[in-house]
């Protein structure tokens, strides 16, 4: 390379945040490397540095990284496909909800295509927020819960949420998104009254941002790659890992369904991802989609 051609690109990578130390007659030495999650940063972190390995999408800002990822997953991208963003002007929650995006935190969704039938879309949702525990526990060595049915609470705050989105025609799932957001800072405080939400840096984990995202990646695929090969087994695996670390096992709660609320004992969650509650005739009630509050036992 000429040197003109050489210090082209040293000047792009300074504009992009990189730290190059030049010397005269020396050579020129990587300082620093910038805080966004660049796609190469994260395939470099996947193991993936041949270019394209995956396709991998970075939006400084972006409405949703979901909204973006179902297009891509309808214009037939491959599985695996990630769009990662530094912030959203527009992050979902479910059932219309919101989700506080600021610059600087932790916004992804990955392009699944599972061969499991639309019914069991359930389980990839406990997968999903499985596979975030796991990695928040390796990269923070504190212990992760889950609320069912895709919270995920260190010390009983909300760290990281995760959106499922599933696409099907009749028998057969044409593709999953699963969205992922998790605080990095503290989220600025407004509509959560309680439980105050709670970032990694708060968690003592000052991980880079594409180290974060390459390990919830990888848990998720890893259990993704299970569920397609041993469905039965897998799925068990999920529910019993869930459990393990499921908030309010064994406590009175309320779970708000589309329907009615219904009251109960948490008893757990099955194989197919649906919570068990235990209801006052005795019988145990398996849902499907719902939020979970914890209820005062009663006097
Ligand atoms: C969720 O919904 O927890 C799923 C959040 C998924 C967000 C990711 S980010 C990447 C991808 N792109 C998107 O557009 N979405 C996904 P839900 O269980 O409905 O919880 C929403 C509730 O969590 C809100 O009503 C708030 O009370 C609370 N909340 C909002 N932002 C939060 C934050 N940053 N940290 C903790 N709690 C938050």
């Amino acid at each position: 390379m000429t040197r003109t051609a050489v210090w082209k690109l040293l000047e792009r990578m300074r504009q992009l945040g990189y730290a190059v130390d030049a010397r005269p007659r020396g050579g020129y030495r990587l300082a620093g490397i910038p805080d966004w999650p660049l796609p190469w940063e994260v395939a470099l972190r996947l193991g993936e540095e041949e270019s394209g390995a995956r396709p991998i999408y970075f939006y400084p800002s972006i409405p949703s990284t979901n909204d973006a990822a179902r297009q891509l997953a309808e214009a037939g991208a491959p599985a695996g496909t990630l769009v990662v963003a530094d912030r959203q002007t527009a992050g979902r929650g479910r059932r219309g909800r919101t989700w506080q995006s600021p610059p600087g935190g932790i916004y992804l969704s990955v392009v699944a295509r599972p061969r499991c039938q639309p019914s069991q879309a359930p389980v990839l949702a406990l997968a999903s927020a499985l596979a975030v525990a796991r990695a928040v526990e390796a990269l923070s060595g504190q212990p992760a819960a889950v609320k069912w049915p895709n919270d995920v609470l260190v010390h009983e705050r909300k760290l990281s949420g995760v959106l499922a989105e599933v696409a099907a025609d009749q028998e057969t799932l044409r593709w999953a998104v699963i969205g992922i957001g998790l605080n990095v800072e503290p989220v600025p405080a407004g509509e959560h009254a309680f439980p105050r939400p709670i970032g990694l840096v708060e968690l003592g984990c000052r991980a880079h941002r594409a180290a974060v995202i390459a390990r919830v990646v990888l848990e998720l695929e890893g259990l993704l790659q299970r569920l397609d090969r041993s469905p039965a087994e897998a799925a068990a695996e999920v529910a019993r890992e869930i459990e393990a670390r499921l908030v309010w096992k064994g406590r009175p709660v309320r779970v708000d369904t589309l329907a009615a609320p219904v009251e109960g004992e948490l008893v757990g969650v099955d194989a197919s991802g649906a919570l068990l509650l235990r209801v006052g005739t005795g019988e145990t009630l398996r849902l499907f989609a719902g939020d979970v509050t914890l209820r005062a036992r009663p006097a």
